[in-house]
């Protein structure tokens, strides 16, 4: 092949032509011609687009050039082409491939399309004789979706509403016309047929393997459904599910028959090990494994009927006094060791005065805080004593006269706040002092019912927020105390200490009046309301109420709920397990007051499960740390971290008489993490002074997970 280029030739004419003219003269050398190379490598003039779809021509088109080595442009005087062809992967180049060079040196596609999986690929220009040139990086998505098909479909039953367990939320996956997956396509849930309304998350959007993922998707409505995912105008349709109808028990809960004991459970503990600790005025303690439901004797050799007690930060329980004769308390200091099940070999440090009927309340130091009750000589334990940690220190400033079992809470101000039975509430300052020494109180605010609320029920249902339910009704009832109403309450009334001057105000009452009552905060921040008697007198069991009820902080409403099996009044104890149900059992184990003559003594408990576990799947933990520290952020694991709405914990019972000494209950912030939520823990020990709390993940129905328990320090 002749490789003259014309502008060889064209200034060979011109010498030639110099020559003649000055062939009489001295010839004149014309300078040389300038070097001019042959082309030998094609270049690109203009790169493709750097991304198309699958099967579309490229929006942007490539052209090539011939250069000399020098990177100039050159044209070839004869006819010369460039092939286009594509480089790496499984996909295929279309369009004209080959284009013939124009007079500028240039060959310029105009068709070039790319079909095949997605990826990145090359285009290689060839020329015969020259270096090929290779194009920059062209990423080929999917093409329009043309399928798209249900990888996981729904469950093929499900509740009304219920939000579906993990493994049977859908998965999609999207392809082209080639079957080639399409990446970044947005995809939309909705209800194909059956009429129900879908909740949740009901957007995706397709990964690198056109696959998008459902998280918390469910359906309200009954019967049977399907479920479409549209993705650029196409469909795909789930297989069929059934919807059933929430079942009655998803409104009113659900009693299981009672569990027998051989003693009257009327003091009862949730331990750190998730066994459970109780004991009554006759025979030993036992621990009772909810789990296996084995019972073991722990036995003791105090008798601690009507003792007070809560649990220490290491998770130990302190029990403060116990029962010498009725109304006659014991100085005795006892622990009990749930690592081992048994009690710490005493005698411990006795306390300054007996106690029968005393509340003990952890501070947030550590510390933990014994008030009121009577000693041996019936006098009442005036002047609360601090137990810290291997003897109690008596609080002298703060002397003063309280009925049996103050319902006491540590408020975010630090200070521990007397919520009743009485109608003005207190202050006690454990570090501050008068002139009679350590230890202060100072008057709060006065409830709005205006008599005594003795054996009406306190809890602390969100961080500074209580509940006082009920009480009232005995005109006999222990001093000291205020002007008493002939018949229980039905009135609730609630108190925010998050407040700088908090008040006491009305919430909706009960549906009945009583007093004995339990009131237990659930893991979805509602309270129940279990047991007790509507009658006036000290413990009119004849007007038992077996009806439960629970009252919904949101809207200060109270739900009548399920009938329990047996009358429980004095003596009766209600608490939250991790499973999230509630025991409620107990009650007698004394005499009417001056005979000899018992009431029913109930060595028994029945099991409640709240309308909450009759609602589908609930969220599982696996696992949460052990162990947090204040104000710090840790990590819960679990599938569902998409379908948790809220999380809470609820610190382990201690309870007897109608009231947890050791309850509370906080909402916890987080967010979602990669392995499940990511939850702050409180910040300070006011807010939830040091130790074990049951930890709840809940879903957007309020369904919780099963309990784990952590130790705040
Ligand atoms: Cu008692």
């Amino acid at each position: 092949m002749t490789r003259t280029p014309t502008l060889v030739t064209r200034l060979g004419i011109l010498l030639l032509a110099t020559s003649a003219i000055t062939c009489t003269s001295d010839p004149v050398r014309p300078d040389p011609p300038p070097p001019v190379d042959a082309p030998t490598r094609l270049a690109l003039a203009t790169q493709p687009a750097s991304a198309t779809q699958n099967g579309q021509v490229l929006s942007v088109q490539p052209v090539v050039e011939l250069q000399d080595d020098d990177g100039t442009v050159v044209v070839p005087e004869d006819e010369a082409t460039v092939t286009a062809a594509v480089e790496g992967g499984a996909a295929t180049l279309g369009g004209t491939l080959t284009r013939t060079v124009d007079a500028n040196g240039r060959a310029t596609f105009d068709d070039l399309q790319l079909s095949g999986p997605s990826g990145t690929y090359h285009i290689r220009f060839t020329s015969s004789g020259l270096t090929a040139a290779v194009s920059d990086n062209i990423v080929l998505g999917g093409g329009p979706p043309a399928s798209v098909t249900v990888t996981t479909q729904p469950p093929a039953t499900a509740l009304r509403g219920e939000v579906f367990e993990p493994a049977a939320q859908p998965v999609v996956r999207v392809t082209d016309a080639g079957g080639n997956p399409i990446a970044g396509v947005e995809v939309m849930a909705s209800v194909a047929s059956g009429g129900g309304t879908l909740e949740g998350g009901a957007t995706g959007t397709t990964d690198a393997d056109g696959v998008a993922s459902f998280l918390d998707l469910g359906v309200v409505g009954t019967g049977a459904h399907t479920l479409g995912f549209t993705a650029g105008g196409v469909t795909g349709t789930s297989s069929t599910f059934t919807l059933s109808p929430l079942p009655p028990e998803a409104s009113t809960g659900k009693w299981d028959p009672p569990v027998l004991w051989d003693i009257v459970p009327l003091h009862m503990h949730l331990m750190p090990t998730g066994r459970v600790l109780a004991w009554g005025k006759a025979g030993q303690p036992f621990v009772w494994d909810p789990s296996s439901n084995n019972f073991t004797m722990a036995a003791v050799d105090t008798m601690l009927f009507c003792a007070g007690h809560a649990f220490m930060p290491d998770g130990r329980l302190l029990v403060s006094g116990g029962h010498l004769a009725d109304d006659q308390g014991l100085q005795s200091t006892n622990i009990f060791d749930p690592a081992s099940d048994s009690w710490v070999p005493g005698p411990l440090a006795l306390m300054a005065r007996g106690r029968w009927y005393p509340t003990v309340t952890t501070l947030p130091d550590g510390r933990l805080v014994t008030v009121a009750g009577r000693d041996a000589n019936e006098n009442v334990a005036s002047t609360p004593e601090v137990w810290n940690g291997s003897a109690w220190i008596p609080l002298p400033g703060a002397d003063l006269q309280l009925p049996y079992y103050p319902r006491n809470f540590v408020a975010p101000n630090g200070l521990v706040f007397y919520a009743g039975e009485r109608i003005l509430s207190l202050w006690l300052d454990v570090n501050g002092s008068t002139a009679s020494g350590l230890g202060r109180w100072t008057s709060g605010p006065s409830h709005q019912w205006s008599f005594n609320r003795d054996y009406g029920s306190a809890v602390m249902y969100e961080t500074g927020k209580i509940l006082y339910a009920g009480g009232g009704g005995d005109p006999g009832s222990n001093q000291p105390r205020d002007v008493t109403s002939p018949v229980p309450t039905e009135t609730a009334e609630i108190i925010d200490l998050n407040d700088a001057s908090p008040s006491w105000s009305y919430t909706s009452p009960m549906s009945v009046r009583r007093r004995h009552l339990n009131a237990t905060v659930l893991p979805d921040g509602q309270v129940l309301v279990t047991g007790g008697l509507s009658g006036g007198g000290f413990n009119n069991i004849g007007s038992a109420v077996r009806t439960s009820e629970i009252w919904n902080p949101a809207t200060g409403s109270w739900t009548t709920l399920a009938s329990n099996a047996i009358d429980r009044g004095y003596h009766a104890v209600s608490m939250l397990l991790p499973d999230a149900t509630v025991v409620h059992g107990s009650s007698g184990d004394a005499n009417i007051p001056g005979t000899t003559q018992p009431y029913p003594a109930q060595k028994n408990h029945e099991i409640f499960r709240p309308p909450y576990l009759f609602k589908g799947a609930r969220p599982t933990i696996d696992p949460a740390p052990a162990t947090v520290g204040y104000g710090q952020s840790f990590e819960v694991a679990t599938p569902t971290g998409a379908q948790i709405t809220q999380v809470r914990w609820i610190r382990i019972a201690s309870t007897t008489h109608s009231f947890d000494q050791n309850g509370r209950a906080s909402s916890l912030t987080f967010s979602r993490s990669a392995a499940g939520v990511s939850v702050t823990a409180p910040a300070t020990a006011n807010l939830a002074p040091p130790g074990h709390y049951v930890l709840f993940l809940l879903n957007r129905n309020g369904v919780p997970s099963i309990g784990k328990m952590v130790k705040i320090q």
